[in-house]
């Protein structure tokens, strides 16, 4: 049942589509409880005949129910719904977690990553579980799990959204259609706070005060259910979306000051100081992660098209990097050496690595929001990866603690070829990295012989 393990195309709720936050993370484990929760749910407290309180009771209900049961999941028990695979043994290792984030707001010319994770998901199909180098996925008894895609809203034309007023008549409307009204943070916050809930770090989401679902709270973090010990994949989505998983990620493992570093695959070194104004864009990713984790801590491989902002900017800031042309004259296994040498020399324990697919060859990924001609092979790609896996895995010094493959871009795709070398490289990715990935726990765990408070229980 190899078709199984990976990643399977989601459930997306019907009528849900384009422009909607389809295939929440929250929005989406709806489906799993068919029952409309404003017959099924009775509110056990006193006042329950009160509709307002009983109809924000149920919403509360099934809001913390979603949380429990993705949770269940992670931590191995079996859970027989579609879309969540639960493939192993409860037990101590890392659960590999693919999570998909479908926003591309963050480009300036070529839109369309947003269907990146439904394309990479519809593709995974084909492939089994065995990876080049003899090692099988199915070997480890691990647990490896879709955790759908966090919720993106794309609907922000008009400043006028971030009127309280406003906001409070949007929330209300999706109370009207029976829907949880989201809370409506920036996307670039909501990556982050998701991120930071996977992987166990303590986050205040902001949810709906008991007597007034329309308006928003911070909730004490109690009320997260830390997962933790999570690998997690992240499918993109363009670029930006590294920088609040970089966050997340960051909060989650790093204990001093330069033990964090990122190790970009990308034709573009995205170092510009802002886009349009902006400070987050996808051209401007790797310098907010920059400013976050220290630029010598940064590394580029691939790099052939650069502004002259961004060339000025990593030379005199110190980011590391290989250029397309460098690379021309350098075996794999030596890059990975190189790699691996600076990062020692850094003092990393931590390592975050990002592939912008179009760090290989134009020809090979039409499928993309910034196609780039006279780059990388997939086979030199996938050698890097694996020569770098390997000697993670020798040294034992650095953990690798999460992958984001990005910018697969559909609808500009000719063949599926594009997603089908996301694919590969998310596959092949995992599979020599695995092995590199430490038993190390993340920030705060949950216990696994801590018992959920009933009313989270499913
Ligand atoms: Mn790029």
């Amino acid at each position: 049942m190899a078709d199984k393990l990976y990643l399977r195309v989601p459930l997306v709720p019907p009528g849900w589509g384009h422009g909607r936050p389809w295939g929440g993370i929250l929005s989406r484990m709806l489906s799993y409880f068919p029952d409309d929760p404003g017959t099924a749910c009775n509110p056990p407290m006193a006042g329950a005949a009160d509709e307002k309180l009983r109809r924000n009771y149920c919403f509360w209900d099934r809001y913390l129910r979603q949380q429990a049961s993705i949770a269940s999941a992670v931590a191995g028990q079996e859970l027989a719904v579609d879309g969540v695979v639960t493939g192993g043994s409860r037990n101590r290792q890392k659960v590999v977690a693919f999570v998909g984030v479908p926003m591309d707001i963050g480009v300036g010319y070529r839109h369309g990553s947003r269907f990146g994770p439904r394309a990479v998901r519809e593709v995974s199909s084909q492939f089994g579980s065995g990876v080049e180098t003899g090692f099988d996925l199915r070997d480890t008894d691990q647990v490896i799990v879709d955790l759908g895609d966090i919720e993106i809203h794309s609907y922000v034309l008009d400043s006028d959204l971030f009127r309280d007023d406003v906001l409070k008549e949007v929330r209300h409307s999706y109370i009207a259609n029976g829907e949880i009204p989201p809370a409506w943070i920036g996307n670039i916050q909501r990556i982050e706070n998701t991120m930071k809930w996977i992987l166990g770090v303590p986050v205040q989401p902001a949810v709906f005060e008991a007597d007034d679902p329309g308006s928003v709270v911070l909730l004490p973090e109690q009320s997260s259910i830390p997962l933790g010990n999570i690998f997690p994949v992240l499918i993109g989505g363009d670029h930006s979306i590294t920088y609040p998983s970089v966050k997340a990620v960051r909060a989650a493992f790093s204990r001093r000051p330069g033990d964090f570093a990122i190790l970009y695959f990308d034709a573009h070194p995205d170092y510009l100081k802002r886009r349009s104004g902006l400070k987050t864009t996808h051209a401007s990713q790797a310098r907010r992660v920059s400013d976050e984790i220290g630029p010598r801590n940064v590394l580029m491989v691939g790099i052939r098209y650069i502004e002259k902002e961004e060339l000025e900017g990593i030379t005199q800031d110190g980011v590391k990097f290989w250029t397309m042309q460098s690379l021309q004259h350098l075996a794999p296994d030596t890059l990975a050496e190189q790699i691996c040498d600076y990062l020692n020399q850094q003092n990393v324990e931590h390592l975050y690595i990002s592939v912008d697919i179009d760090v290989l060859d134009a020809s090979v990924v039409p499928g993309t929001g910034g196609p780039e001609p006279g780059g990388m092979q997939t086979r030199w790609l996938v050698d890097a990866l694996h020569e770098l896996g390997a000697r993670l895995q020798r040294d034992g010094r650095i953990s690798v603690e999460a992958l984001d493959v990005v910018e697969t871009a559909p609808d500009w795709d000719i063949g599926q070829v594009t997603a089908l070398a996301a694919v590969k490289v998310i596959l092949e990715g995992i599979g020599c990295l695995y092995p590199a990935i430490h038993e190390e726990q993340a920030g705060l765990q949950r216990d696994d012989g801590v018992e959920l408070e009933p009313w989270m229980r499913l």
